[in-house]
């Protein structure tokens, strides 16, 4: 639990959020701002800033959010049609929150390359 941290402060609960899932590594969200008509937030409970600072450590936990992350493509139905998971590095390429997250995203037709 880092002090400031939005994400932080939404796994303890300070924050109201809509959570689809939970586990021991990790909660998933929806988005507060959707891009697309599936947009779910995949947040380590642990707070790690950037992909950056990840280690050899984090290897279980970043494999885990992409096990996760099929599952809820499935769960919602956007499996088939095709989804994406993405993650912002630092503000160059459009992080705003400094707590590790992935950003599942389905539901519309995916263009690349991104912007
Ligand atoms: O993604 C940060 C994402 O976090 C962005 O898509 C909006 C989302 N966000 C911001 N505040 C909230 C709250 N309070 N609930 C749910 N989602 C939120 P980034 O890759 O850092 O730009």
């Amino acid at each position: 639990m880092e002090n400031n941290c939005l994400f932080c402060s939404i796994i303890d609960g300070k924050i109201p959020a809509k959570i689809l899932y939970e586990d021991e590594l990790l909660v998933a969200i929806e988005d507060i701002a959707p891009q697309a008509p599936h947009h779910y937030l995949l947040i380590p409970r642990e707070h790690i800033a950037t992909t950056n600072d990840l280690t050899e450590a984090h290897r279980e936990m970043v494999g885990h959010v992409f096990v996760v992350a099929a599952k809820l493509a499935k769960q919602f139905g956007i499996d088939e049609q095709g989804f994406r998971v993405v993650n912002n590095c630092m503000e160059g390429a459009g992080q705003t929150v400094w707590h590790l997250h992935f950003h599942l995203l389905g539901g519309r037709t995916m263009h690349w390359p991104p912007g």
